[in-house]
């Protein structure tokens, strides 16, 4: 067995992926449960996607359930969607199902790749890029990345870039890539001040309600998922209960696929 052979595939392997995602219909900032939902719906209708993770391991916050008991909490709807990526359920009582917070993040994530994503891991986001479109807005075009241990051992090193047709933020609670965008081009985002509203203390209920109709485009080529959602439109925390995770992932995918869809219209 020749170990600079294996370095070599590694490696080849690895370029040929990171090369084929320097130019993607959808850019994911974010592999929690609403980037790899988003992800695998749109992976499976043929798009091309990669999805950007910080951390070395997928899932978010999914993994650690609540409070660390590794088990998530979905409602009926949320219980389709984990039906579909074929992840068991045991139902609980009004009308809330149990899943294993590992099978389910487990399973997203094999799905999504399965579909075709390409997830990156251990990349971080750290801006974004933007040109002007040909009606004269600003739309944002790509993600900047650099290695996760670039930003954690605070060397200068400067980042690369991918092209997109559309970013999708399913940054969690910090909404990172709204954060940016905000931070550099001022109040301009699709919300009501302007600017990321922040995120409100827990009602599960009206949490869960609101995280769909905040899954939407919050600045030409952004579209905003997952708790980032509700971050950004000033909605509250809904504690361990993931459905709304899966909803608004699915939600982001559908409303990518439209604008993917007008733009082939439009050329
Ligand atoms: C690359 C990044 C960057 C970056 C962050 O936190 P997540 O699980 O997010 P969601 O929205 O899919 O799910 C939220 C859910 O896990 C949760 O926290 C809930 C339901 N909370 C309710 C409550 O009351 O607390 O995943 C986001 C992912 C993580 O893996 C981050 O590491 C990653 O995004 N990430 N990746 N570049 N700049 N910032």
């Amino acid at each position: 067995m020749d170990e600079v052979l294996i370095s070599r595939a590694i490696m080849e392997s690895y370029f040929k992926n990171f090369l084929d995602a320097l130019d993607v219909e959808v850019a994911i900032a974010g592999a929690g449960p609403s980037g790899m939902t988003a992800a695998y719906y749109l992976a499976r209708e043929g798009v091309k996607i990669a999805v950007f993770e910080r951390q070395l391991r997928v899932g978010g916050g999914m993994p650690g359930g609540g409070m660390m008991f590794n088990c998530i909490v979905v409602q009926e709807e949320g219980r389709r969607v984990l039906d579909e990526f074929e992840v068991r359920t045991k139902k609980y009582k009004d009308g809330l199902y149990v899943a294993h917070a590992l099978e389910a993040v487990s399973a997203l994530c094999l799905k999504a790749i399965k579909a075709g994503a390409n997830i990156f891991n251990l990349i971080s986001v750290e801006d974004v890029m933007i040109r002007e479109s040909a009606s004269g807005r600003d739309v944002i075009t790509g993600l900047v990345l650099n290695w996760s241990a670039v930003s954690w051992s605070k060397l200068h090193v400067d980042p690369l870039t991918v092209r997109s047709r559309v970013v999708i933020d399913a940054t969690g609670h910090d909404g990172e890539v709204c954060r940016i965008v905000s931070r550099k081009i001022g109040p301009r985002l699709r919300t009501s001040t302007g600017d990321i509203m922040g995120e409100k203390s827990m009602w599960s209920e009206k949490g869960e309600r609101e995280i769909l109709e905040n899954t939407k485009e919050v600045y030409p080529g952004l579209i905003v998922a997952g708790m980032a959602a509700n971050a950004v439109f000033g909605s509250p925390r809904m504690g361990a209960i993931f459905g709304g995770m899966l909803l608004s992932g699915k939600r982001a995918a559908e409303i990518a696929l439209e604008k993917l869809r007008v733009e082939r219209l439009l050329k």
